[in-house]
């Protein structure tokens, strides 16, 4: 039983290595991060999306290069997801040991800026030819396409993207704002994705890597749905300064509560009072009829 188990494991292994792995599909999880570049804790909770190993591509493999070909590209990226009714929210986590600024001028003075170090997000949304938004390490801008219609010099802010890029000592991270409302998806929906990473060495040697989408080629492509609302529990952090501030309430709100029940005790005897008074009102007026009869 263990051994068949075990051959079990090993040849399902064996099968794992042997077919190339598909691309990752998951549900996003529904919720609006703050939107700052900063990686929100929610996003832990969605799904994430590694430039090579979920979506069924080596590690390092790259499909387009200028200059001095490399053997292999060192930089890797991972995006986490999250949306809500207007958006889908990525953040991108970078690791590129040859950060290279191009500069604001010279990515100003190109028409579509992929000569840099840069992330580019490739979508199919519903019957859209595809969608590419990238945006480019230092910050210098973005740049997008829907179908042949090309967002650059803001257009792609126009129509509701946004991106955030930060350097770190390692790369350097970017959170982007997708207007999936503009696209009809809604809760439940599907899309596809494919993520792009574009890494200079220096001035003039580029590698790029991941994958490239559109309409027709989405089976190689990241299905991802628009899942469930993610709940966030509260942080442990605020029960101690909820408990000191809890503890003279308590006593506040309880001392009021023998107040009512207090007057509410006097109410039955006032009631017991009145009875008597009504019983002795009652005698006073038989007593004063009975006076009058006996009078005549
Ligand atoms: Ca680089």
């Amino acid at each position: 039983m263990k051994k068949g188990l075990t051959l079990f494991l090993v040849l399902a292994l064996a099968a794992s290595m042997a077919l190339p792995a598909a691309a990752t599909n998951g549900s996003i999880g529904k919720y609006t991060p703050a939107f700052d570049g900063d990686k929100d804790e929610a996003y832990d909770q969605s799904i994430k999306v590694n430039v090579y190993t979920d979506q069924g591509i080596g590690v390092g493999e790259f499909f387009h290069s200028e200059g001095d070909t490399p053997t292999a590209n060192s930089a890797d990226a991972t995006a986490w997801f999250l949306y809500d009714d207007d958006f889908v929210y990525i953040f991108v986590d970078v690791k590129d040991d040859t950060p290279y600024d191009i500069g604001k001028e010279l990515f100003d003075s190109r028409d579509n800026n992929y000569q840099s170090d840069s992330v580019e997000l490739w979508f199919v949304f519903g019957d859209e030819p595809f969608v590419k938004f990238s945006t480019v390490a230092f910050g210098h801008g973005t740049f997008g396409q829907e179908g042949t219609d090309i967002m650059a010099g803001g257009e792609a802010e126009n129509r509701g993207y946004a991106a955030i890029v930060k350097m770190n000592s390692g790369g350097y991270t970017a959170e982007y704002k997708v207007p999936i409302a503009r696209y009809g998806l809604k809760e439940g929906d599907s899309f596809y994705f494919n993520l792009q990473l574009n890494n200079l060495t220096s001035a003039d040697n580029l590698v790029v890597s991941g994958r490239q989408l559109q309409a027709g080629e989405t089976d190689t492509a990241s299905a991802l749905t628009l899942g469930a609302p993610i709940v966030i529990a509260e942080p442990e952090t605020e029960a101690p300064t909820e408990a000191p501030t809890e503890a003279p309430a308590a006593p506040a709100t309880e001392a009021p509560a023998p107040e009512p029940s207090a007057p509410a005790a006097p109410v039955t005897g006032d009631l017991g009072i009145l009875l008597i008074l009504a019983v002795f009102a009652g005698a006073a007026v038989v007593l004063a009829v009975f006076k009058k009869r006996s009078a005549r």
